[in-house]
């Protein structure tokens, strides 16, 4: 506001001619000049939507260019880790509360030619140093992370570092959303006209590590219609798709620039949920031969066959179906910011939606957010319906198939 009021003084000012007040215009011009790349002409007409935007700092963000480093850095320490992963590991479903049913043991069911629920995957985990010697214990309250990467925060101004050891059987890396990085902290391999150390990020082989910096300038943090944090995330792109599929995925939030806590969250908001929507391809896993081989029963089955290829397809959130991840709890009247998030491939359009609360999601009233592969989303909710609520993909296909889970109000 108080920038384009001096716009239109100074073009007031050179109209009259007045040579000392037109440098006294130049210079108020000046002011705003640095961080507004548009000339004072372009203010003409400006509707209250964009001045608003002005005065949100939305062009400071946008043209403001490079990082200007006034906050801490913070160290991840992440390991791509082999894991045996139980997509149902209640053993029933959870939204009935009765034993699966023939439609869920297409998914879940172990027998001749059938994996079933269990399945060798490649996760990022968490650990306390670059010894890689003990793994960072999640809480309780955040176990509904399930098969996620640690939770990485920061706010902006801030330079991230993740300290990444690969010891799964192929290839990885960590491929970061939204924030800064240079060539040799992007993790994908393609012909960028790059060579030596800007390589090294690429692909870290099994047995080795790499040290990935990320700035966090205006530009990854909250837009001018965002709340206090925005949503990106981080995953494995040495083989993207295969990567992924394995479990290579973690979510990473920005906060604003003063209005984080010690550990990045926000400090105007009481808890945090994070859901991954996926179809989990396991046919693309690089581990489908050791998955068939170790849970299959024989005869092994034709990896071409279509039954065989639905029965690896798990729809899940979190990397649980049918309700069997740790159950989401939060209290009624507090601020709970969810950042909802996809990745996959076509079948992946997601309809996250809340039973018993709605959230808001840039400004909007909704209980259903729409995602497509990539996509994230914040939706803040002040829950005021207590109880235990579905909290599902509203596809048809995917409630069949077991893409549902649960979340508590606590009164
Ligand atoms: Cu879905």
């Amino acid at each position: 506001m108080r920038h384009i009021r001096a716009a239109r003084l100074a073009r007031w000012f050179a109209g009259v001619g007045l040579v000392a007040v037109a440098a006294f215009a130049a210079l108020s011009a000046a002011s705003y000049a640095g961080s507004d790349p548009s000339p004072p002409d372009a203010m003409a007409g400006m509707d209250m939507g964009t001045m608003k935007m002005q005065g949100s700092g939305y062009w400071q963000d946008v043209s403001g260019g490079g990082f200007r480093s006034d906050g801490v850095t913070r160290t991840y320490y992440i390991s791509a880790d082999q894991v045996v992963w139980d997509y149902a590991p209640r053993g029933l479903n959870e939204i009935t509360g009765k034993p699966f049913d023939d439609v869920a043991d297409t998914y879940v069911k172990n027998g001749p030619g059938r994996i079933g629920s269990r399945y060798v995957k490649c996760l990022y985990r968490g650990y306390t140093d670059a010894t890689f010697g003990h793994i960072q214990k999640r809480p309780a309250s955040e176990s509904y992370l399930g098969l996620l990467g640690p939770v990485i925060r920061a706010q902006v101004g801030d330079t991230i570092r993740v300290v990444f050891r690969n010891t799964c059987s192929f290839p990885a890396s960590v491929h970061p959303h939204g924030v800064f990085y240079a060539k040799n902290s992007e993790g994908a391999p393609y012909n960028d006209g790059t060579a030596g150390p800007d390589k090294a990020d690429d692909a870290v082989p099994t047995g080795g590590r790499h040290t990935y910096v990320w700035h966090v300038p205006p530009r990854a943090g909250p837009g001018p219609d965002d709340g206090s944090s925005v949503m990106w995330m981080y995953h494995s792109h040495t083989d993207e798709v295969s990567d992924t599929y394995a479990g290579l995925m973690g979510p990473m939030e920005i906060t604003r620039r003063g209005m984080a806590r010690a550990d990045g969250s926000p400090k105007d908001v009481d808890r945090e949920v994070f859901a991954l929507f996926s179809v989990m391809n396991e046919n693309q896993s690089p581990y489908l031969d050791e998955n068939v081989h170790r849970f299959a029963q024989p005869p092994f089955p034709d990896p071409d066959d279509e039954d065989f290829q639905e029965s690896n397809l798990m729809h899940s959130i979190n990397g649980y179906v049918f309700g069997n991840g740790p159950l989401i709890t939060v209290h009624r009247g507090e601020h709970v910011r969810w950042y909802v998030m996809s990745m996959g491939t076509e079948v992946d359009l997601h309809t996250p939606h809340w039973h018993g609360n709605t959230v808001t999601v840039n400004g909007m009233r909704m209980d259903t957010v729409s995602l497509l592969p990539a996509s994230m989303i914040v939706a803040d909710m002040v829950p005021d319906d207590p109880g235990i609520w579905l909290f599902h993909c509203h596809v048809n296909d995917h409630i069949r198939a077991g893409m549902l889970t649960r979340y508590r109000v606590m009164a």
